[in-house]
């Protein structure tokens, strides 16, 4: 359970307003999912770092996985502010979640939806989003995080499959994947997407273990020894690195949104606890310093509310540019980062504890300031988009 009501979430600016039924019926659900679901579990998980059992299969009952992805594939055909909507109540929870939910949408069941064989969406999309099937996603390498199109994975063709081989590093779920979307280059040296399936002869998948960060989550590596991958598995539909990074576009769009759930974790938390201590005589929430932090946490939430409305408008259009996506994820992520170090020590020494989420959720949002990109890549897509010149 929240240690604050969950009727002081904020919508300062009326928000709720521009939303529809639906939306607010969605949220609504997930939010009480979280509450009966995940947060009784997460310290625990993250304190263990241990994964929440059925984790998956869980977040498939509530549709939370492939909400945009068709209805005849197991999705539920939802516009991009519902799946947006779905990643703030998610993270709200913990980054974990989100994660685990934003990879099997964004990086698995999107390119399979977007670049797969009819045989492919209808072999893997139900099982996806039922989350009976686990899905991860093989694009950064031990020697290639942010420049991926410089990945030394290839295969080649071999008769009646392709042989594929290298290693792909830091992979959300790798430990518990039944299936990798894997991005390798072909012979050509372009780069193209392959389904590898669990069983799949020098196919492994070993654990990172010691995280301080996301430790409800589990991640790890992908290898790949001469792995026999069935011609049918390769992604037919696209050719380059638009390939990966058009799914990075989804994934970076719903963690936008999905961060300001753990800033408003932290600013709920912070907020209710400011007002019931008490130091020389007073509520801490009387002093004007905690004021402006507290003042400053409500003005950065909003901001980053409406910044995502708008995308969402944006991508329910087909009109959001990948230049704008990495505006709101690197922006949301810095916010809810902030947030979560300065509510801390409105907590003072209790802001250490797991009773409440500060340090989990600051721990983890080091991750994903890194992941889908780094804050510092995100800037260089916006500098490059303003003034036209590569500084990468
Ligand atoms: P560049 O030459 O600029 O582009 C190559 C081709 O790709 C096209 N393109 C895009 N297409 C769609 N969406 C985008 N966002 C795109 N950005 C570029 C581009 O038009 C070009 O197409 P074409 O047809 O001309 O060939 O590529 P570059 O090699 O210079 O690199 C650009 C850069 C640095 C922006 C990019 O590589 C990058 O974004 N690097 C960051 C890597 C990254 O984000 N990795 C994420 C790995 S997945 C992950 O972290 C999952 S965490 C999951 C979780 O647990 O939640
Ligand atoms: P590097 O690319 O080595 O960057 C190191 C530093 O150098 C960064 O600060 C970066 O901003 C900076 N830098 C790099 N290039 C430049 C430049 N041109 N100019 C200025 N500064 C630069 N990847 C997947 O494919 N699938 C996953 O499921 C996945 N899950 C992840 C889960 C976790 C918990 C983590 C931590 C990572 C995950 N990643 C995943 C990998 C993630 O996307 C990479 O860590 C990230 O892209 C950065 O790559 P890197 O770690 O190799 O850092």
């Amino acid at each position: 359970m929240s240690y604050y009501p969950l009727t002081s979430i904020p919508d300062y600016y009326g928000i709720d307003s521009l939303l529809t039924e639906e939306h607010l019926l969605i949220r609504q659900s997930v939010r009480d999912w979280i509450e009966s679901f995940v947060m009784p579990k997460i310290d625990d998980a993250a304190q263990h770092h241990t994964d929440i059992p059925d984790l998956m299969k869980e977040l498939g009952k509530i549709g939370a996985l492939g909400p945009y992805i068709p209805e005849e594939y197991g999705g539920s055909g939802l516009d991009q502010i519902s799946y947006g909507i779905i990643m703030q109540e998610l993270e709200r929870g913990d980054s974990a979640v989100r994660s685990a939910a934003s990879v099997q949408s964004s990086l698995v069941m999107f390119p399979i939806n977007e670049f797969g064989s009819e045989e492919q969406k209808k072999k893997y999309l139900p099982q996806l989003a039922s989350g009976e099937m686990i899905g991860a996603f093989g694009l950064t390498e031990p020697n290639h995080g942010s420049d991926p199109g410089s990945m030394e994975t290839y295969f080649v063709d071999n008769g009646d499959h392709y042989l594929l081989n290298g290693a792909k590093m830091w992979i959300t779920n790798a430990p518990l994947c039944d299936i990798a979307v894997v991005w390798g280059k072909n012979e050509d040296g372009k780069v193209q997407g392959l389904i590898v399936e669990r069983g799949f002869e020098g196919f492994s998948t070993p654990e990172t273990q010691n995280k301080w960060s996301l430790r409800a989550s589990k991640t790890g590596e992908l290898v790949f020894n001469n792995v026999k991958v069935p011609k049918e598995n390769l992604l037919p539909n696209v050719i380059g690195l638009k390939g990966p990074l058009s799914c990075l576009n989804s994934a970076r769009y719903g963690i936008s949104w999905g961060v300001i759930g753990a800033a408003i974790d932290c600013y709920c938390t912070a907020l209710q606890y400011a007002k019931e201590r008490k130091q020389f005589g007073k509520p801490i929430a009387s002093y004007q310093l905690q004021q402006k932090k507290l003042a400053e946490f409500l003005t950065e939430i909003t901001k980053a509310q409406l910044l995502c409305l708008q995308l969402g408008n944006l991508k329910n259009a087909h009109k959001a540019t990948p230049a704008q996506i990495s505006m709101a994820k690197r922006n949301n992520v810095k916010m809810a980062i902030e947030i979560a170090r300065e509510s801390r020590q409105i907590l003072g020494g209790m802001g250490i504890m797991g009773e409440f989420p500060m340090m989990r959720h600051a721990a983890n949002l080091e991750s994903v300031i890194t992941y889908e990109g780094t804050h510092d890549i995100h800037l260089l897509i916006t500098g490059m988009d303003i003034t036209g010149i590569n500084a990468f």
